[in-house]
């Protein structure tokens, strides 16, 4: 019986909630040894040394899922268990997930590579992978029932297919999918194509991520699994701002972006500085007659976008979802009564209260940092992220693009704030003004309304001497 020290490797320290005893030894042997990642750091891009080259990725706060060579085949092996995941500094979340984080590795493979995947199932529940995009036999496909019955606890299954398309693509359960995508169970897949491709540029850098979110209680480390809508933590790769990792690009250089949606609503991904063009889709590369340029993406449900723009504008840049409530993290209602009442002022409470309010006001987020509220443990600070010029008002789907002329060729290192050519940065106007023109008049629409609301409360205290009968 191999032991499970030597099973999980050097990197054993991460618990395995089911032993792997049901595992007979014959079968322990042909299994690679599965890589397990415990840090949320991004990775450097996984330049392969066997199979057939290509330009890799970079997962944001991920890495890529390293794999043998079996006669020609591609052998990767994940393992479905319990992970915790700084979802930000100091912020723990116990998701489950695969190889030792939320999401799980990034999977890279070439255009008709054979790919067989190990998949080990360490929860204490069924669970099956879907390839989310893939043309596969229909028993490959992974939904639990359907195509094959449910991995068992403490089993491993096998799946094999030939990556016939390339593309972006995502792998996630397709087995109890609103708890185990709820807890965090989900990674990106990459198909680099074989050659050159008419619809697909090579660029100089190639960065992933998947929008995910959480419904935690402040002051508790796992996600509620019920949650349908109302989740208050919105992610990248299971981070939230201030955690999500700069996107550092080099000036001039070709990037490309791909994002998945395992969410449960669209994500407007907007970029600032730049327009980029939707290159591809989990359904291939798009036509070149279909793109045009964008400076915001609307992800759907089970969606994917692959981005390409030109970093020409050195800078900066803010990269964020569009929607206000999610580049903000875990407040929900929920907060006010679980940390008790502040007494040391009505407006700052209305602020606790009322999220969207936070969201409208500079002053309510300046209360907010100066308030030292107690919170409880384990909870993802409201506003923590600390620019050059300030706090930044903005938590969950929100990170910064970093483009440097001095930045080296393959370095993502964080190169530190732009600095800014002297007379570029928005400055205070300190002289006399003259008073700007202001609103004067209703229109009048494009036809008479047939009534109208009775009293006419509102123009009477506009205009108590005129008479408004006879627009
Ligand atoms: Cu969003």
């Amino acid at each position: 019986m191999v032991s499970r020290r030597s099973f999980l490797g050097s990197a054993g320290a991460v618990t395995a909630a089911v032993s792997t005893a049901a595992v007979s030894k014959v079968a322990m042997a042909a299994l690679p040894e599965p890589v397990i990642q415990t840090k949320p750091d991004t990775m450097p891009p996984l330049v392969p040394n066997t199979g057939r080259p290509y330009n890799p990725v970079v997962t944001l706060n991920g890495w890529t899922c390293p794999w043998r060579m079996n006669n020609g085949v591609k052998e990767f092996h994940l393992v479905a268990e319990p992970v915790v995941r700084e979802m930000a500094p100091g912020f723990k979340a116990h998701l489950w997930g695969y190889n030792g984080q939320s999401p799980g590795p990034t999977i890279e493979v070439v255009e008709g590579d054979r790919v067989r995947l190990f998949v080990t199932n360490r929860l204490g529940e069924l669970t099956s992978i879907h390839w989310h995009g893939q043309r596969l036999p229909n028993g490959m496909d992974g939904v639990t029932g359907l195509n094959q019955p449910g991995i068992p606890p403490g089993k491993t299954y096998v799946y094999e297919f030939v990556a016939r398309r390339p593309g972006t693509f995502m792998y996630h359960p397709h087995a109890d999918e609103m708890v185990q995508m709820a807890m965090g169970m989900m990674g990106f897949w990459v198909t680099h194509p074989k050659q050159k491709h008419p619809l697909i540029d090579e660029v100089d850098r190639d960065f992933c991520f998947l929008l995910n979110a959480y419904d935690i209680d402040p002051g508790s480390y796992t996600p509620k699994i019920m949650t349908m809508l109302d989740f208050n933590l919105w992610s990248w790769n299971s981070r939230i701002f201030p955690g999500i990792d700069p996107l550092v690009v080099r000036h001039m250089d070709k990037v490309r972006i791909r994002v998945g949606n395992l969410t449960m609503t669209n994500h407007p991904i907007h970029l600032h500085g730049h327009e980029f063009l939707i290159t591809g889709t989990d359904g291939g590369p798009t036509p070149k007659s279909t793109r045009q340029y964008e400076v915001t993406a609307d992800i759907a449900v089970g969606q994917m976008r692959q981005m390409d723009f030109l970093a020409d504008e050195e800078g900066d840049w803010a990269f964020h979802c569009h929607k206000s409530h999610h580049t903000m993290n875990a407040m929900g209602h929920d907060v006010p009564t679980m940390i008790g009442v502040d007494h040391r002022g009505v407006a700052r409470q209305i602020t606790k209260l009322i999220p969207d309010y936070m969201v409208m006001g500079e002053r309510g987020m300046k209360d907010m940092t100066e308030m030292e509220m107690p919170l409880p443990d384990n909870t993802a600070a409201m506003m923590a992220g600390q620019g050059p010029f300030g706090a930044v008002g903005m938590g969950g789907m929100f990170s910064v693009l970093k483009v440097r002329k001095d930045q080296k060729r393959g370095d993502y290192g964080d190169p530190g704030w732009y600095q800014h050519p002297p007379g570029t940065v928005a400055y205070e106007f300190t002289g006399t003004l003259p008073d700007p023109a202001r609103f004067k008049a209703e229109g009048r629409g494009s036809m008479p309304p047939s009534a109208r609301p009775d009293p006419d409360v509102e123009v009477k205290v506009r205009k108590p001497t005129g008479g408004h009968g006879k627009h």
